[in-house]
């Protein structure tokens, strides 16, 4: 069993994975909006991966025989400044999300919970390739600029993301 405060922190990681998810979709029905039909496929799957972030989370506290307490998600935002800046607002989020899974690490190292410890690792792994990913994405963004050429190429990669 985890101590009260983890699994309090938890349940908010829950929270936050499930509203990035909500934030993604927002945006890939934006990047849909705009044309871009690889980029928007490409956020749907990312909100579909910050699911299953949620999930992990919502299992290892039913496994460590503690509660699961869903709390309300809040509305995403819904207008956005153009692909760049979109992308620029992942990569701010994902850091947040960084540090909110830091904070839990941290927490767990207090309470010598290697269990938890253990659990977050695999988050830690998880937001250095996402951060690098969509750091990845920017650079190319802000190279390109407004080259339709290379925003077709890219929205065709991106489509193919597995
Ligand atoms: Fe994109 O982050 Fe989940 O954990």
């Amino acid at each position: 069993m985890i101590s009260e405060q983890i699994n309090e922190i938890l349940n908010e990681q829950i929270n936050k994975e499930f509203y990035s998810g909500y934030l993604y979709l927002s945006m890939s029905a934006h990047l849909k909006e705009l044309g871009l039909n690889g980029f928007s496929s490409w956020m749907r799957k990312q909100a579909k991966e910050e699911v299953e972030h949620g999930l992990k989370i919502f299992d290892y506290i039913i496994d460590s025989d503690s509660f699961v307490t869903l709390k309300q998600i809040k509305m995403p935002e819904f207008e956005f400044n153009g692909i760049l800046s979109i992308f620029k607002v992942v990569y701010e989020h994902e850091k947040c999300i960084t540090s909110s899974i830091m904070k839990v690490a941290q927490k767990a190292e207090e309470e010598c919970d290697r269990t938890t410890l253990n659990f977050v690792d695999w988050f830690i792994s998880e937001q250095v390739e996402e951060e690098e990913a969509v750091k990845n994405i920017i650079k190319r963004l802000e190279l390109f600029g407004e080259a339709k050429e290379a925003l077709y190429l890219m929205d065709k990669e991106l489509g193919e993301r597995s």
